[in-house]
Order: structure tokens, then sequence, then C-alpha cells
């Protein structure tokens, strides 16, 4: 006898059955160990981008972190970790001499195979592809960039606002300042590499302003760009309203050089800019004059008005001091009103 359920289940539901019933089979059928993937298919592998040990990389030869292993993992159509994978690596640019320790390799066990990048001595970034087959990952950008500040390299200005501004003569001028304690200004330091590029982020540049004022004592440089604020207090000394104030921007980094051979990096023989210990010209005469406030580098409690006859920089492991400095007068009055920033009339 049959069932009721048979009795009521119409043609076009049998057939709906019939399929569902197929592709669990199918599906089981498919799944690990189950060989129902036809063989071309059993040969494609997947492959991905994992980890980078280091995104930020130091120019070559400056005795940073020049090494960043990057790794992949290839796994099977099913998911499976594939081992013994054949995989070609490549670089996006090898500008500066950047190289990979292995163009090729094989996976692992876990499926992971690691190409290790050095980084070349131009600033730039690249990125590193693992090819399996006809299947490609890329890595994320990794950045080639300077550990360091260069002579001639750091701009340090004023920020023009309501406080501040360039008077008649073309001196930058802090309104205010000359007759009022917190009157703030914004100072800036953008700082690059002989390319123009900008230094590695976290790079320190500290700020003295010793003749009046408070100034912050660092920023660290994000993008090759940061800022403080220096406010007026306590003008110690000052007699007239009028006040012409230095403030000087400084941080380790590397003498200028003539690159003769190109290489990016100093040798020995190569023409420099020896540089003397940094000073606060106070009084703005281009020279050192005694009392001037200065960092004393060798600790020999004298200014050195020359270098010390050698060439320093990170390469050499060896700082010395960069610094810019920066002068603008203290003024009582307000900012005139034609200078001040407007919205033209209808
Ligand atoms: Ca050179
Ligand atoms: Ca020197
Ligand atoms: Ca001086
Ligand atoms: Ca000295």
């Amino acid at each position: 006898m049959k069932s009721v359920l048979q009795k009521m289940v119409s043609p076009l539901a049998k057939v709906l059955l019939l399929s569902l019933a197929s592709l669990l089979v199918i599906s089981c059928g498919g799944g690990p160990g189950g060989g129902g993937v036809s063989g071309g298919d059993s040969d494609q592998l997947i492959v991905a981008y994992d980890s980078a040990t280091s995104r930020d990389l130091v120019l070559k030869g400056q005795g940073g972190l020049e090494v960043s292993e990057i790794t992949f993992t290839v796994k099977d159509l099913s998911g499976a970790n594939k081992r013994g994978a054949a995989v070609v690596f490549s670089l996006s640019t090898d500008v500066g001499g950047i190289t990979l320790a292995s163009y090729t390799a094989r996976t692992g066990s876990d499926g992971k195979v690691t190409a290790v990048l050095n980084s070349g001595s131009v600033s730039t970034s690249v990125r590193v592809s693992a090819t399996v087959g006809a299947v490609t990952a890329t890595s994320e950008d990794i950045s080639i960039s300077s550990s360091s500040l260069v002579a001639g390299r750091m701009s340090f200005s004023l920020i023009l606002d309501e406080n501040t501004g360039v008077d008649g003569n073309g001196n930058l001028v802090v309104y205010k300042a000359g007759a009022l304690d917190g009157i703030s200004a914004k100072l800036q330091v953008i700082a690059t590499d002989r390319f123009g590029n900008a230094v590695t982020d976290g790079i320190r540049v500290s700020f003295w302003s010793p003749e009046t004022g408070r100034v912050e004592d660092f920023c660290d440089l994000e993008d090759g760009v940061c800022q403080v604020q220096w406010t007026s207090a306590a003008l110690a000394g000052q007699t007239t309203a009028n006040f012409v104030n230095t403030v000087i921007a400084f941080g380790s980094g590397a003498e200028e050089y003539t690159d003769v051979n190109g290489n990016n990096l100093y040798d020995d023989g190569e023409a420099f800019v020896d540089l003397p210990e940094v000073f606060v010209d106070t009084n703005e005469n281009d020279a050192y004059d005694a009392g001037e406030p200065f960092i004393d580098a060798d600790g020999d409690q004298v200014y050195d008005a020359v270098g010390d006859g050698t060439w320093n920089g990170p390469a050499a492991g060896d700082y010395t001091n960069i610094w810019s400095s920066l002068t603008f007068t203290l003024v009582a009055e307000e900012k005139p009103a034609a200078a001040k920033p407007s919205v033209s009339a209808p």
C-alpha cells in the first residue's frame, strides 16, 4: 500500500526532490578527499598576502631597519594549505637597488612562503608579489625613507593666522606679543631627504626659544611635517615694544655631501659641508657671538665654529645636529584690519 505522502507528491515536486538529492551527493563528493573536483581544477591553487614584518624601512646604509619579511599563504581550492608549491616573487620597483634575497621559493607544510625584501638607497614605496601558476597576490606598500634629518632639507616657518603676519619690510611679525603674555603662534617644520621625499615618521625635532616666550620642546614628524606652539611670556630684557626673537629647530641628521659616484651614499673623498655646532643667533648678525646659546656637541664647553673634519651621518653611525632658525618680531599693536583675512562683499 502506497503511503499517503507518495500519493500526495505531484510530478513537479518529485523533480525538485530528485534535484535536491543530486546536489547533496555532489556536495558530499566534493568535500575534502572526496575527489569530486575535476582533474584540471585540482591543480589550481590560491595565493594570498598575509603580512610583512615591517612596512617602514630605512634607506640602505643608514643603520636602521633595512629588511622586511613578507609572507604569503598558498591553499588548494578546498582551502587546505598547500605544501611544496612553487612560488615566484617579483617587485613593483627596484629603484635604488631594492632586492629580494630570493626570487623563487616553495611553500612549507603550513602553505606559507616568505620573501625577504632588502631596501635600496632611494626613498620610494614598493610592493612584493607572489605568483603561483596563473594566480598572483600582492603585498601592501612597504615604504623606504630616510631615517634622519638632512642638512639643508629642513624648512622652518611661521604659520600665518590672526596673530601673525608679514610687515611692509617682509619681516615676520607676531602681533600683540610685544605687549601681552599668552599670545600664541604656530611654528612648522617640513623635513625631507635629498630627493624631497618625507623622512621617516616619528623623527623628533626639538625647539629652543631662549630669548623670549615659551616654545613646546619638540614635535615628531609625520609625513615630513610637524608643528609646535610658541607663546609670548615674560619679555626679559625688553626695553621697547618691538623685539626680534630667534627660535631654532634642530634634530639628529646628516651633513650634506656631493654624491660624485651617484650611489646615494657618502663615500670617502666626496666633498661635504662640515657643520659647526648649533647656536642661536640672538643678535641676527649671522655669526656666533660670546654669550649666544649653543649646543656643545663635543662637550668641551667652547663653541666650535668649524666642524670636526669628518662627514657625519647615519651611514657613518655618527649623527650630527641639523638645525634651522626662524626670526620674527613681536609688536604691541593688533594685526592691521587690512591684513586680516576677510570675506569679500557681494
Ligand atoms: Ca657616493
Ligand atoms: Ca662633520
Ligand atoms: Ca650672533
Ligand atoms: Ca664645543
